[in-house]
């Protein structure tokens, strides 16, 4: 009451408050319905480590402009963990997998699960995508598979990781075909 007198700003009342606490609650409600319905995140802060011989999956790796699609009945199945990632649909899509606990300098073998049929441009062949690890970088083929359910291996050697962390990166480049679907990797 004195405060008032003396010029100090009124308090804001009650209702005033919750009306905009509720407006707050709303928009981050939306903002996460939005999200999920758009499955197109990063996975930035829930991005699962790799660590050697495990399956890592790319539903679980940082996701830049690619998303997740969960295999429903009889649709999409056989895929690895609870989803794949599509949306290598133009360049400077990517998913990075953070790889840790390499116990020594060393050279191993990459294994990738992917998918790859008729895309939305109609077009049925071997397509590529740019493998990064750690600061080299190498365009990889990966052949048609017999469907967009029927998944394969392309296996990679000479993957150079250094003891500790590193970084595996798969990305739509300039030169790129894309359009293909990717179950895990996994290091050796
Ligand atoms: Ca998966």
């Amino acid at each position: 009451m004195l405060g008032w007198l003396c010029g100090l700003p009124r308090p804001q009342s009650r209702p005033r408050r919750l009306i905009v606490l509720f407006l707050v609650v709303v928009l981050v409600l939306v903002a996460t319905v939005l999200m999920l319905a758009h499955g197109s995140h990063r996975n930035v802060g829930r991005a699962q480590p790799c660590v050697l011989g495990a399956k890592c999956e790319a539903e679980d790796a940082s996701l830049n402009g690619t998303r997740t699609e969960a295999p429903g009945p009889g649709h999409w199945s056989g895929s690895s963990g609870v989803a794949f990632v599509v949306g290598f649909e133009h360049p400077g899509t990517s998913i990075v997998w953070a790889v840790v606990g390499i116990p020594t300098l060393g050279s191993h073998y990459l294994d990738i699960r992917y998918s790859n049929y008729r895309g939305q441009d109609d077009q049925l062949g071997t397509r590529t995508l740019t493998l990064t690890v750690n600061r080299g970088t190498k365009q990889i083929q990966l052949p048609t598979t017999q469907g967009w359910r029927a998944w394969s291996d392309l296996r990679v050697p000479g993957i150079e990781l250094v003891e500790g962390g590193n970084t595996i990166e798969l990305e739509f480049a300039d030169h790129d075909t894309g359009r293909v679907n990717i179950d895990f990797i996994r290091v050796y």
